[in-house]
């Protein structure tokens, strides 16, 4: 995907690499919080925040969980970009999108970040979250849009649990750690790395942190223990497309989720939490991976397999 330079959108794709072939991307620029307090440039309230998401990204994916979570639907508007043949980075799906807070009718996502920064230099990525009233990107990294969702807008929506609880903090963050290098990037290194060298150590991470989790996972219910915490949220898209795209569009194949008996009942378990088979476009999460504007090349051919049932009965009850 290409980027902006200077306001200006370029072609040339700012995803770098090193270490011999391995894919590593640049940190997200826009970093404002939204916050509950009513004094302060990004005050939380309802309508004035967009999330804008695909349903092919994991990172994006997070961010739609949350606001299913804590129950924001009717707070923080979502809208669904994709990408497009010959398109210009993220597009929206009908032409003359009105960007909320103005009168402007855009046909790509890296329209609305120069309305905010006409001159700015940036990689352009779902999720982001836009503010209607400074007409700004506020901020566009999924790990902290999640922890403004859970944490900030508690007063506009009815009561939900807390994700990242004073006293599980330590715990979360080291489990967030493990699985940001072992699974999400390592799914994204066997993908995208452009030597076997950096591809076979992205794969041995992977299922040497898949094997750790599912031993974990046969200890507790959820990650971080009984309950369920943003660990196990932020894992989750990575799990459910792990075996209709992962395993094969990213050749990670030495074992699928379905083949851990802990990890595939605990992703039925999440799965069937009311609130998240709606948000689980699975057919749309392979339409954008293995369509012709996708990033893994298939003549555009989308696999029909596997067909896995997350609704039949999981065994996670056993842990109370
Ligand atoms: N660290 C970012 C990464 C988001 C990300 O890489 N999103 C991808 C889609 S899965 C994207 O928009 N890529 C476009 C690009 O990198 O130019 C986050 O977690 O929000």
């Amino acid at each position: 995907m290409g980027h902006l330079l200077n306001g200006a959108w370029t072609d040339t794709d700012t995803l770098v690499e090193n270490r011999d072939g391995m894919y590593v991307k640049k940190p997200s620029i826009f970093r404002d919080w939204v916050r509950a307090d009513p004094v302060g440039e990004f005050p939380a309230a309802r309508g004035r925040y967009h999330l804008y998401a695909a349903v092919s990204c994991p990172w994006a994916h997070r961010t739609v969980l949350f606001r299913a979570l804590k129950k924001l639907d009717s707070v923080v508007a979502l809208h669904q970009v994709e990408q497009a043949v010959a398109g210009q980075g993220w597009t929206f799906p009908e032409e003359g999108q009105v960007v909320p807070g103005t009168d402007r009718h855009v046909k790509y996502l890296h329209e609305i970040y120069t309305i905010g920064d006409p001159d700015v230099t940036t990689r352009v990525t779902v999720p982001t979250l836009w503010d209607a009233r400074t007409r700004r990107v506020v901020n566009n990294e999924s790990s902290e849009i999640i922890r403004m969702f859970n944490s900030e807008f508690t007063g506009l929506a009815e009561p939900t649990p807390d994700y990242y609880p004073v006293e599980l903090r330590a715990e979360i963050d080291a489990m967030n750690e493990f699985t940001l290098r072992g699974v999400n990037n390592a799914i994204n290194g066997c993908g995208r790395s452009s030597t076997q060298a950096a591809y076979n150590e992205s794969f041995h991470l992977l299922f040497q942190t898949l094997d750790a989790l599912e031993e974990i996972l046969g200890q507790r219910r959820y990650l971080c223990g009984p309950r369920q915490t943003e660990a196990d949220w932020r894992l989750f898209p990575n799990l459910i497309r792990f075996d209709p795209i992962s395993y094969q569009g990213y050749k990670c194949n030495l074992r699928r989720i379905e083949d851990y008996p802990n990890l595939s009942n605990y992703l039925r378990d999440l799965y069937q939490i009311p609130g998240i088979a709606e948000v689980c476009d699975i057919e749309g999460m392979k339409r954008g991976v293995f369509g012709p504007a996708g990033p893994i090349k298939s003549n555009g051919i989308i696999p029909l397999g596997p067909w896995i049932d997350h609704r039949r009965p999981h065994d996670r009850a056993r842990f109370g």
